[in-house]
């Protein structure tokens, strides 16, 4: 019985082992074509993914290329800054610094925070040249950028409600370009219309609202044009209000790079601005320039912040470490009463507040976008009460 069943067994052994040769022999052969299969089709949605970052990048580099594509007979460019379907975002750049961070950082000179005077008698000048230059956006970070007045944020404009705002804007970039002054009211078809490259427009309105309000280009895509550089703050001081010692006024951006800016300097990703994950978000331009060189005060001192939150998508939420806002015009409401005692106040993009402090105790006061991934990406500054030495950071 035992004999029979090895038997058996063994004629069985030989007869599985040819089944599972000839199964082998099919099969084999098949999973490698699926491998292989599968191997290209992964070559080819990564060759897919980088050819869109490409065209996205060629789109928002500049519209002399997306404009020449785009009038090519035969060819469906998407408008120059336009979405592209399925396009994925560079990695994030966010932190990247050269060794010689330190020394840079140091030897950078901070965008001037403190509030310039205002033009006195009924008409207020503005002067703005529109221009394409590169600028430093972090120690040794450039970015190419679209500015007012060379420089991001363009130039704090200081009115006093009732002023007459005579605005000249020189387009010397190679583009159309415009102004939409969020403190006028204005038919916007008429005074915020494009300027195209070369030529100069004049226009007028009555700053009679006060506040501190966002200026910035309103020229299509404006997502693109303001994510480039181009938007700044214009306070219009209002007849009455409590005195301050100190005045200063901050801008906040948020910066999407297609490279990491080292070297050569990095452009738009529109991708990362549409996903809203910035790689940098600053005051005034310039990631940390205010911890490397504080804003200061005397002890006891009323301190007002003009804050405006230039986006061109995220919230600023604004916080001083160590006090709290004493007062507070939300939404830059210089109307209405303020608000008292205050910890973190919102400015909505595109929007502003007005925030005094006072502080008593010698010290260093950072002051902050309370939205934590922002102070990460770089907006954090520093109030120091008093010429203490030392910093602190968050
Ligand atoms: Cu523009």
């Amino acid at each position: 019985m035992s004999t029979y069943s090895d038997a058996h067994g063994a004629g069985e052994h030989d007869v599985g082992l040819k089944l599972f040769a000839l199964f082998a022999g099919v099969t084999i052969p098949i999973v490698m074509l699926i491998g292989l299969w599968l191997a290209v089709s992964a070559w080819n949605a990564r060759s897919d993914a980088r050819s869109a970052v490409a065209s996205v990048h060629r789109l928002t580099s500049g519209t002399a290329t997306g404009a020449a594509s785009s009038s090519m007979p035969g060819m469906a460019m998407p408008a120059a800054g336009a979405s592209v379907k399925g396009a994925v975002a560079t990695p994030s750049f966010a932190g990247i610094a050269p060794e010689n961070a330190d020394a840079l950082a140091a030897a950078h000179r901070p965008y001037p925070a403190a509030l310039p005077a205002a033009p006195p008698g009924a008409i207020a000048r503005v002067q703005l040249d529109i221009g394409h230059r590169v600028v430093s956006i972090a120690p040794g970070i450039r970015y190419d950028a679209w500015t007012f007045g060379g420089s991001v944020p363009g130039p704090v404009i200081h009115v006093r409600q009732g002023q007459r705002v005579e605005v000249t804007l020189r387009n010397t970039s190679p583009m159309p370009h415009s102004i939409d002054f969020h403190a006028a009211q204005i038919a916007p078809n008429v005074a915020f219309s494009d300027v195209l490259p070369g030529r100069s427009k004049h226009f007028s309105f009555v700053a009679s609202v006060p506040g501190v309000f966002m200026y910035h280009c309103g020229t299509a895509p404006a997502f693109v044009h303001i994510a480039n550089g181009m938007a700044g703050a214009i306070i219009v001081e209002p007849k009455t209000m409590p005195r301050a010692d100190r005045e200063y006024v901050l801008v906040s951006d948020e910066w999407y790079l297609n490279a990491a800016g080292l070297g050569r300097p990095a452009s738009l990703d529109l991708v990362k601005a549409e996903h809203m994950t910035p790689d940098w978000v600053t005051w005034n331009g310039y990631a940390g320039q205010y911890k490397t060189h504080p804003l200061t005060a005397e002890p006891g001192q009323t301190v007002r912040f003009w804050v405006v939150d230039a986006g061109p998508s995220l919230n600023t939420e604004f916080h001083v470490v160590g006090t709290v806002l004493e007062r507070a015009w939300l939404n830059a409401d210089l109307v209405d009463a303020p608000q008292h005692d205050i910890q973190t106040a919102v400015v909505a993009a595109g929007g502003g507040g007005v925030f005094d402090v006072k502080i008593d105790r010698p010290g260093i006061y950072p002051f902050v976008s309370h939205s934590f991934a922002s102070v990460q990406l770089g907006e954090v500054g520093l109030l120091n009460v008093g010429h203490v030495a030392g910093t602190m950071s968050h």
